[in-house]
């Protein structure tokens, strides 16, 4: 491709359709090639199929206006010279999106039609991965080419590299094997194992990687595939291409599960549904995962499960008519960092914030983004002015991933780190070791500290205190009404009646939930001190191991050490909190305020944990406990509780209105309890 080709030129007016259509052309040309051929998206692939349903529009609006080049006729991109071209025997087609609840009742509608039937048509739903589409030839049952989708018809020849993948097999799983047999899928990385590459890559002073999809990429497309034998990739299975000496199954559900019979890997997030609104079902309830599954996905596929009807329906130009992708919220945008402020944390921590121009992404409008600290600005190379692709996935608070390089004005400004603390004028200092900035002021002079280190204490997995936000924290604060977490039990109605959208009602709530609070357990309060590095996790083992906040306060740090998960660093941290005076009176005081918990004995080693091993998963609404009443106790048992219900699940425990999880546990055949159960096998400890 010339270097011109990758110059943007200004948008024609939307009236103006035929000087419109031709320059979406270009625009969407431009992106594929770099996002197919170069591995390095221009733009988010959202904002890709906005103009490309723009371009579709105008082009069934003014059929005079279509053209034979234009990329609604063809599928992606040229494939790369380096890599020798392989022409699929079956083109690897493309797949619909489809964004609303309308847009999959609509595809039903369709499919129904084209079926000439008014019943509910069986469909099998499975993920979407964000990876890349690959074919698998095998010929007698051994792996003789591999072959990236390239624009459909030709892609590249990726043999070498592909054999160096652990999970493909390189001879198929049967003493009778298809003559030929093309297995579709897509190669992937998995999120621990791309943040482990970046690590590596950094370490290296290698440049990182934006995300899994493009590391994925990037190391398929190694020309040298000794590198790509130093990643971990992974494959999931989904279509079929050629097929010979041997009789196709009859539906989509039986051909993953030949596959899988074959030893080549299909993902067991699938299901067999019925009807639209089990397909909505199955969305919402991956929907709910994504962020917890251990891949990028970027929506969920429906497929006409038998293949019989699949035929009846047929193709369209570039994709068949019995599938739909159901695209998610997209979880990367790009907009403009219009200014970088920084945002000071309860250890005084300064995280550098870009000020964003809004920009609608991962489901909410966001305007700030994490960058993290200043290593990280620099690296990424984030100034003021560039444009920049966010990041919002699940829960997680939005991040800068990087900036466009060909976006970025003349007049870029560089971050500089302010040399005091914005918020109490106190020094901002740096360890050499560390990789953060801090407000040298403490808690006791810097009122962000103060505010961030109450909001920790009665968060909900902290002290839970019903009813105090972020406003309210604010102004008690602000107006020096209260300093340390102990003051907060001294609050009475008439102080908090005084304050700004503090009605009488929700004063005394308040109180009542402080009031509640108070009866807690040691493992919650240990965490709702804030010691540095002591997350949920780490708190819960010191309570198990010492039993009495007295021994954890008086621990030395070899004693620490004893404690699972305990290295020298949160040793030292836990053991600086407890030399200082002033936390020892915080305890105090906390403790004469009527805070308490159940003390116990510590087991002194890994204690008695009969759960130890068992993976559970929960699902639907149990009787009587909440999930995290559930989870809670199922790892004070040492039981492990993920998402997703797996070969590797020991039990689904499953309540009312229990979804796909429950259908999925009788498919494996995991056993299921119910609450009842749960609470005999939690019994027997
Ligand atoms: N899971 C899955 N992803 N995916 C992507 N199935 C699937 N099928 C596709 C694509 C592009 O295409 C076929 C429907 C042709």
């Amino acid at each position: 491709m010339d270097s011109d080709k990758l110059m943007t030129t200004a948008a024609p007016d939307r009236d103006d359709p035929a000087a419109r259509a031709t320059w979406l052309r270009a625009e969407l040309e431009r992106h594929a090639h770099a996002y197919y051929v170069l591995d390095a998206p221009t733009i988010p692939d959202a904002e890709y199929d906005l103009l490309f349903k723009e371009l579709q529009g105008i082009e069934e609006s003014h059929p005079d206006l279509a053209t034979p080049d234009s990329p609604t006729q063809r599928v992606g991109a040229l494939a790369l010279a380096q890599f020798a071209p392989v022409t699929h025997a079956v083109p690897m087609l493309s797949i619909n999106n489809g964004f609303s609840d309308e847009d999959i009742v609509a595809f039903d509608r369709r499919v129904r039609e084209g079926l000439k039937t008014v019943d509910e048509v069986e469909y099998a739903a499975e993920l979407k991965f964000d990876g890349l589409a690959i074919n698998l030839r095998y010929e007698d049952g051994v792996l003789v080419r591999a072959a990236t989708r390239g624009d459909g018809s030709t892609g590249e020849d990726v043999t070498a590299n592909i054999r160096t993948m652990r999970s493909i097999p390189l001879r198929l799983n049967t003493d009778t094997p298809p003559r030929l047999l093309d297995i579709r899928g897509e190669v992937l990385m998995y999120k621990a194992d791309f943040a482990r590459l970046n690590a590596r890559q950094r370490e290296a002073g290698q440049r990182e990687f934006v995300n899994p999809r493009n590391a994925a990429a990037g190391s398929l497309r190694q020309l040298d595939s000794r590198i790509t034998a130093q990643r971990t990739l992974r494959f999931f299975a989904y279509g079929i291409g050629a097929l010979e000496g041997a009789q196709l199954p009859a539906s989509h559900a039986a051909l993953l599960d030949w596959y899988a019979q074959l030893g080549v890997t299909v993902c067991s997030e699938r299901a067999v549904l019925k009807g639209a609104a089990a397909l909505l079902a199955f969305y919402r309830d991956i929907g709910q995962r994504r962020a917890s599954l251990p891949y990028d996905i970027d929506g969920v596929v429906y497929k006409v499960n038998q293949v019989a009807e699949q035929k009846t329906l047929g193709f369209v130009s570039r994709a068949p008519r019995f599938a739909l992708a159901h695209k998610f919220p997209a979880e990367e945008a790009t907009t403009v960092v219009q200014d970088i402020g920084v945002q000071v944390g309860r250890t005084g921590a300064i995280t550098p914030v870009a000020r964003l121009a809004p920009v609608f992404v991962g489901g909410v409008t966001v305007t700030n983004a994490t960058l993290h600290n200043e290593d990280e600005v620099r690296r990424k190379d984030i100034r003021i002015g560039d444009t920049v692709i966010v990041r919002r996935a699940g829960d997680v608070i939005p991040e800068v991933v990087a900036h466009v390089p060909e976006r970025r004005p003349a007049d870029a400004r560089h971050f500089v780190m302010p040399c005091d603390c914005p918020v109490c004028g106190s020094p901002i200092v740096r360890l050499e070791e560390e990789a953060v900035a801090r407000c040298s002021g403490g808690w006791i002079k810097c009122p962000a500290q103060r505010k961030g280190g109450l909001l920790h204490f009665v968060s909900r997995r902290a002290m839970d205190v019903e009813g105090l936000g972020d406003q309210l924290v604010e102004q008690l604060v602000d107006k020096h009404i209260i300093t340390t977490a102990a003051d907060l039990y001294k609050l009475g109605l008439t102080a908090l009646v005084e304050l700004e959208r503090m009605a009488k009602k929700s004063a005394q709530n308040v109180l009542d939930a402080l009031e509640k609070s108070k009866s807690t357990t040691l493992a919650r309060f240990i965490y709702a001190l804030g010691i540095r590095h002591v997350g949920e996790s780490t708190a819960k083992e010191l309570a198990r191991h010492f039993g009495q906040l007295d021994a954890i306060m008086q621990a030395s740090p070899e004693r620490l050490l004893e404690v699972a998960d305990i290295g020298p660093v949160v040793a030292r941290a836990i053991r600086s909190f407890f030399d200082d005076p002033l936390n020892v009176e915080l305890v105090a005081q906390l403790r004469a305020a009527g805070v308490h918990w159940q003390e116990g004995e510590g087991s002194g080693d890994n204690g008695e944990r009969p759960l130890l091993g068992q993976v559970f998963v929960l699902t639907g609404s149990l009787p009587t406990l909440s999930r995290d009443q559930a989870a809670a106790l199922i790892e004070a048992a040492g039981g492990k509780v993920t998402g997703s219900v797996s070969k590797k699940t020991s039990y689904v425990v499953a309540g009312a209105d229990a979804g796909s999880k429950l259908a999925r546990a009788h498919e494996l055949g995991v056993p299921v309890l119910d609450e009842d159960a749960l609470q005999q096998l939690l019994g027997q400890r």
